[in-house]
């Protein structure tokens, strides 16, 4: 059977947002089809289907108005799940959405007491982060937004989000912990405009913070692609520029509402470079997935979409590793001279004057096909499955 091959391990090093099985699927139209799902409960079924990790938002352990003795409870519960299972947390993050407090945004609320319990509720769940091992934490500014023109000042809710940002860098550094921070961008949803709305926006951002040798950029495959945007374009520019901290892998449809399809569905093409962009670029971080189990699904369900993920992941890994290794596909990308790209534009020790008078024979140029079509066949065959 080809299936054994397909039987995630704990090296694959896949993970998983304690929100993903555990949402309810409350909707914009309809309430909740499934009864919550304790943190533990999640953390003992991903590591009996081979997962290696967990990330988690606060409120995914206890609730935003737990009490101190509910809280250490449900955190108790969650470590020791852990601990039997040996699952590790890769990564956490903070609820900075859920609540009706935050619906004008965190760190970029236009009331500051808003902003100012926003810090403290991250500084509060990067205590435990660092107590629990995650090396990464995630910004996901879903409410840092508006819907219309004159509710917010871009320019000083961008100055708002970087001060947040610094505040909660230095926190990090003065507490000691081996944290780095991620941003995760998004275009809309919830927010009609949500600041830092792609990748590139993320990434000039980082430039202007205090300390931006810790902040990274975790981008997430729908959102990307709810822009219209590459995703394995956006990984291989994040990793240009050692950013890709972190990843959230998942499906989407075209530019349309968030989907979190599990990964592979959707654009499965689009999954297909995806895996082997992240090959060829040297991502060691965890494989992590956001995604949302549909509303149509029961709690087998909901753990048939978990598997589905890893299984799709390591069905593409397979297919991006044989494409590469696939002698016609090396010919290929000779042909289509892909290798040239390589070599610099100036040979060492040229300056501009060595190219300033450079002439080519332009027709014989132009005329020269690249021989595309038959390199991208070659890699249509090889997920369809005939090579
Ligand atoms: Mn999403």
């Amino acid at each position: 059977m080809t299936a054994d091959r397909y039987v995630p391990s704990r090296e694959d090093r896949f993970s998983f947002g304690i929100w993903t099985v555990g949402w309810q699927g409350t909707d914009v139209f309809g309430t909740a089809i499934r009864p919550p799902m304790p943190a533990d409960r999640a953390v003992r079924k991903l590591a009996e289907l081979g997962a290696y990790g967990v990330n988690f938002h606060d409120n995914d352990v206890f609730d935003f108005d737990a009490s101190p003795a509910e809280r250490d409870a449900r955190i108790a519960a969650f470590r020791k799940a852990l601990e039997e299972t040996g699952l590790v947390v890769t990564t956490a993050t903070t609820n900075l959405f859920g609540h009706p407090m935050f619906k004008d945004g965190a760190f970029t609320a236009n009331e500051r007491d808003v902003r100012r319990f926003a810090l403290a509720k991250v500084m509060r769940n990067l205590d435990l982060a660092a107590e629990l091992g995650a090396g990464v934490y995630v910004f996901w500014g879903g409410r840092e937004g508006a819907e219309s023109g004159a509710a917010k000042d871009v320019r000083v809710a961008l100055d708002r989000y970087a001060e947040g940002m610094n505040v909660l860098s230095q926190y990090v550094i003065d507490q000691g912990y081996d944290i780095r921070f991620a941003i995760e961008p998004k275009p809309n949803e919830p927010r009609g405009d949500i600041l830092l709305p792609t990748l590139g926006h993320a990434l000039a951002f980082i430039n202007e913070l205090e300390h931006p040798e810790i902040v990274g950029v975790n981008p997430e495959v729908g959102h990307e692609e709810m822009a219209g945007l590459n995703y394995a374009h956006a990984i291989s520019q994040a990793l240009w520029h050692g950013k890709l901290f972190h990843i959230d892998l998942n499906g989407q449809n075209g530019p349309r509402y968030d989907q979190d399809l599990r990964f592979g569905a959707g654009n499965g093409r689009g999954a297909f470079w995806v895996v082997d962009a992240l090959l060829a670029g040297g991502y060691d971080g965890p494989v992590h997935f956001d995604y949302k189990p549909p509303r149509t699904e029961d709690d087998e369900g909901v753990w048939a979409s978990a598997a589905a993920c890893m299984r799709n992941y390591l069905i593409l890994r397979e297919k991006a590793r044989a494409f590469r290794a696939d002698p016609e596909v090396i010919a290929a990308l000779e042909a289509a001279r892909a290798g040239e790209l390589t070599v610099s534009t100036l040979a060492p020790g040229e300056t501009w004057r060595d190219v300033r008078d450079h002439t080519v024979d332009a027709t014989a140029l132009g005329a020269r096909g690249m021989g595309y079509e038959h390199l991208d066949q070659l890699a249509l065959e090889h997920l369809y499955g005939v090579r």
